[in-house]
């Protein structure tokens, strides 16, 4: 069976990752926590792929990594690549997002998430986009996900990425639609 590294530090993108490739018929393996790898991409795509690459080549073995981020309309698309150091903590990021928005009647945003994978030798063989819109709520809502969750509301489904059961945040998200495209093309990858 071919071993599979998901390269992410984040436990709660772990998570979801590790639920859209249970029983693919891959070993599914967590990247060495000492091994990181430096954002220095300019597009969600490119930071996906160097942490793929990056994550394979250290290895010896497949990697698939995924880059994604809150793009706000009002703030040009911030903060965008840098989502994930917008703050110190979850909370942090909410609180300034929260901030920065104050007074403001323009709440249009949306998820955005690249996955990509990597051969062993650090070669990407394959990467999906998958785009979730949504709207930034005043104040948190719900207890589930993880980072921005509580304040990204889906006027579809009523509810916040936190207060939607996973499964449904599972089905529509930005890494959902990513993993649908990506999913049914992985069992020919390992036949090659
Ligand atoms: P790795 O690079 O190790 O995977 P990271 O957290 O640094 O972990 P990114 O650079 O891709 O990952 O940053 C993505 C950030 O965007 C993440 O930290 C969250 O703050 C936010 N984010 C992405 N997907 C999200 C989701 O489904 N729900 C809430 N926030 C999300």
């Amino acid at each position: 069976m071919p071993v599979l590294i998901v390269a992410t530090g984040n436990p709660g993108k772990l998570k979801e990752m590790q639920a859209y490739l249970t029983d693919g018929g891959w070993d599914l393996r967590l990247k060495p926590p000492e091994l990181e790898v430096e954002e220095t991409g300019q597009t969600f795509a490119e930071n996906a792929a160097l942490k793929a690459s990056q994550v394979a080549q250290a290895t010896g073995e497949w990697a698939i990594a995924d880059d994604s981020g809150l793009e706000v309309e009002t703030l040009n698309g911030a903060p965008g690549l840098y989502s994930a150091r917008y703050g110190k903590t979850d909370a942090d990021c909410i609180q300034r997002l929260l901030t920065e928005l104050q007074g403001n009647p323009k709440r249009q945003a949306r998820f955005v998430c690249v996955v990509a994978i990597a051969r062993p030798d650090g070669a990407i063989v394959l990467q999906a986009e998958g785009i979730c819109p949504g709207e930034i709520l005043t104040a948190p809502r719900g207890q589930g996900g993880f980072g921005y969750d509580p304040i990204f509301y889906v006027p579809q489904q009523q509810m916040t990425f936190a207060e939607m059961p996973a499964a449904i945040k599972h089905e529509i998200s930005h890494r959902g639609q990513a993993f649908a495209q990506l999913l049914p093309q992985l069992p020919q990858l390992f036949e090659r």
